[in-house]
């Protein structure tokens, strides 16, 4: 409660939040225009989830993306609204998102120096049993300024991030954002439509005691995950075992380890060595978060923000989350790589 009482007059919008950090910066806007347009496309993307049941939105919308995963109305209708309110903020000039095998090149007369990779809706195959979901955004600065911008513009290491965050559809709408200096969560609030600042700078712990990955594919792992999970569920130094969460929603689960701490981890396997994950709209906008917040974001051998990208929708393994746990996550695949 502020001193005002129950009626905040000073309120702390993402809106507010995002000018502020512009004028500090003397920037000309252009981001926080962006960063705007991304938050109204979240703000309607919230609306559309909550009311999905009752609009008819669920179901399968027909068509699968890039994952193979089935495509929803929700995940159509929310790819839509990112490309749309981008496109209109005239800041950017190439999108890449997971619902578009190829990269969205914007008509000349509409483009920014940005380039935007989104996941509309992560998470989508949880839609219809009301899990939490989520929307991931990671934003860059076009590193060439000479002719016609291409997918080629997207490939860069996310070391070159400007900007990345995520929406995650939960019991609340939260909006977890970093421009660089630290993260900040704001919730959305229905009764106004604005995003307020709830937490500002978080940092993760140190070491957490939970361990987050999908065990029904313990028979594929590779022998430094099984190591390492034998070790969270029967330590032998005396600690207790560590608890297990797996919500399948990465938005959810990386919220919730940057929350509480421990690790997230969607390791390679025999049967896929790079694992599930897109580099581009999930890794790294997530491994930006967690290092902005005093995280670690691995393969297990490599940084995640230092791999050079190749092609748009690559796969790439991901332990991130509490320092301590993932330097003992990385340990244990160095020490089997040396076998
Ligand atoms: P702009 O001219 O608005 O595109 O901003 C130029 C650069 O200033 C951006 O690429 C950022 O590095 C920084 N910047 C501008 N606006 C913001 C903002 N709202 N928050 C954080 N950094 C910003
Ligand atoms: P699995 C959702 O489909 C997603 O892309 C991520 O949000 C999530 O972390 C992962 O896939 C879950 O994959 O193989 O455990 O079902």
């Amino acid at each position: 409660m502020s001193e005002q009482g129950p009626f905040d007059t000073n309120v702390v919008t993402v809106t507010r939040f995002v000018m502020e950090e512009g004028r500090k910066a003397k920037g000309t806007g252009e981001l926080t225009t962006l960063l705007n347009a991304v938050c109204t496309a979240v703000k309607a993307i919230s609306c559309a989830v909550r009311k999905a049941g009752i609009a008819h939105l669920y179901g399968i919308a027909g068509s699968t993306n890039v994952t193979g995963d089935q495509v929803k109305k929700l995940d159509i209708l929310s790819n839509d609204l990112v490309i749309n309110m981008i496109k209109s903020s005239f800041t950017s000039c190439v999108l890449v998102s997971e619902e578009n095998d190829k990269a969205i090149i914007i008509e000349p007369e509409m483009r920014g120096k940005y380039i935007v990779c989104f996941d509309p809706l992560d998470g989508s195959s949880n839609i219809d049993c009301l899990v939490s979901i989520g929307t991931i955004f990671a934003i860059y600065k076009r590193a060439t300024d000479d002719g016609q911008p291409s997918e080629k513009d997207a490939l860069q290491p996310g070391r070159n991030l400007v900007a990345a965050g995520y929406a995650l559809y939960g019991s609340a709408t939260m909006m977890v954002l970093s421009t660089g200096q630290g993260v900040n969560c704001f919730m959305l609030d229905p009764s106004i439509g604005e995003f307020i600042l709830v937490d500002r700078d978080v940092k993760i712990k140190k070491r957490g005691k939970i361990y987050s990955l999908n065990e029904g594919y313990s028979k594929y792992f590779d022998p430094a995950v099984t190591e390492y999970l034998q070790k969270k569920k029967f330590p032998q130094d005396g600690t207790e075992p560590y608890n297990a969460r797996y919500i399948g929603s990465m938005v959810a689960d990386v919220h919730r380890t940057l929350m509480y701490g421990g690790i997230f981890l969607y390791p390679g396997n025999v049967k896929s060595p790079s694992g599930k994950l897109r580099l581009l709209y999930e890794g790294n906008p997530m491994a930006y978060i967690m290092e902005q917040a005093g995280g670690m974001a691995s393969t297990g051998f490599e940084t995640i923000l230092d791999i050079q990208p190749d092609s748009i929708h690559q796969r790439s393994p991901v332990a991130m989350g509490s320092p301590e746990d993932v330097l003992e996550y990385i340990a244990i695949c160095k020490k089997h790589a040396k076998k």
